[in-house]
């Protein structure tokens, strides 16, 4: 016995993560776990905690009996399942971008806002944009304390935010860079891409990323914003409870596989100091403090990745700007930032059942 867990989306990326995530807990809350995909991924095979389950074809019948069923598939496909996935009795927690600004659907990281789980006239909770979940723990903890009123951020996102297709092309070009006198003058890293059968004109991403970052990640919006930046806006304003909350991103994407950064300036009502935000962050069960300026020690991806908690480092009393700090965040974007909080929201689901 237990409630029914579907995951919907089981042999995607992030659906794998899931699996690895329900494999590595100590126990789960669930009687039955459900994997459902696309017809294609259909029949497949997957070992969830020591059983063999097949991946069943995503159909309305396939939600019958299910309490939780977490979604992690493309946004026009939560557009239409997950309402019939509620409207057959389940509790559908989304991972897409289809139902985040829904006002009537909760957007919930459940450090930071964990009551809005049971106000769901929809059926629907939505787990936030990695890239704004990836710092959500920490703003949320400092918010509570001195009261968050501006931020300004710039991402470094891992190329694992654009799928299983875009790590396999931040690999094929890194090959094709390898050990070749290049990176040196304008073009060449296009030039050696292109002789590699590599034209960036066949790449999820608009330029080279090998030996490269780009300003740009998600799709054009008005007066040159990407639907990344706006992403970060509008999600940071409702998982705080800020409406008016001053924000100005830049979302930038970087030769990582996995594990997104951010360098966060936070303004605040009240006074700040490091000293009291290295207390809050280093109290936070899911946070990890890695600051000591003097032994160069702070958070990378290289470090990071394939962890649970976000990782807090570089902070910094800003010397300009009063009641601002400075500091840089790095969190998996795969785990903490889509899967993990996923579960956690089915999790404390469970316990509400
Ligand atoms: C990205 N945040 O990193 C997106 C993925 N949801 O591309």
């Amino acid at each position: 016995t237990g409630p029914v867990l579907a995951l919907v989306g089981a042999t995607g990326a992030v659906g794998t993560v899931m699996v690895d995530i329900m494999n590595g807990r100590e126990s789960v809350p669930w009687g039955e776990i459900r994997l459902i995909a696309s017809a294609r991924s259909a029949g497949k095979k997957i070992t969830v905690r020591g059983e063999e389950l097949t991946v069943v074809a995503l159909s309305p019948e396939a939600f019958d009996g299910v309490d939780v069923a977490m979604f992690d598939v493309p946004d026009e496909v939560s557009a239409e399942w997950a309402p019939i996935a509620a409207s057959r009795g389940a509790v559908a927690v989304d991972n897409s971008g289809a139902f985040r600004m829904d006002d009537e659907v909760p957007l919930v990281v459940p450090e930071v806002n964990s009551d809005q789980i049971s106000n769901r006239p929809k059926g629907i909770i939505a787990n936030p944009n990695c890239t704004t979940l990836s710092m959500m723990a920490s703003l949320g903890a400092l918010h509570r304390e001195f009261e968050l009123r501006e931020l300004v951020v710039a991402s470094y996102q891992a190329a694992s935010g654009g799928g299983q297709a875009a790590i396999d092309r931040l690999r094929a070009e890194l090959e094709a860079v390898a050990g070749k006198d290049v990176g040196v003058r304008a073009g060449d890293v296009r030039e050696v891409l292109d002789a590699a059968g590599l034209p960036v004109a066949d790449s999820p991403f608009p330029a080279p990323l090998a030996l490269n970052v780009i300003p740009w990640a998600g799709s054009l919006k008005d007066e040159g914003w990407t639907s990344e930046e706006l992403k970060v806006r509008n999600e940071s304003r409702k998982i705080l409870g800020i409406p008016d909350l001053k924000v100005s991103a830049t979302c930038v994407r970087v030769p990582v596989v996995t594990t997104h950064s951010l360098a966060v300036h936070a303004v605040f009502v009240r006074e700040v100091t490091v000293e009291a935000a290295h207390k809050i962050f280093a109290a936070q069960p899911s946070i990890v403090l890695v600051d000591d300026p003097a032994a160069k020690s702070f958070p990378t991806p290289a470090d990071v990745v394939g962890g649970d908690p976000t990782y807090v480092g570089r902070v910094r009393q800003a010397l300009d700007f009063p009641n601002a700090l400075d500091f840089f965040v790095c969190g998996d974007n795969l785990r903490k930032g889509a899967a993990l909080n996923t579960y956690e929201i089915a999790e404390g689901l469970a316990d509400r059942l």
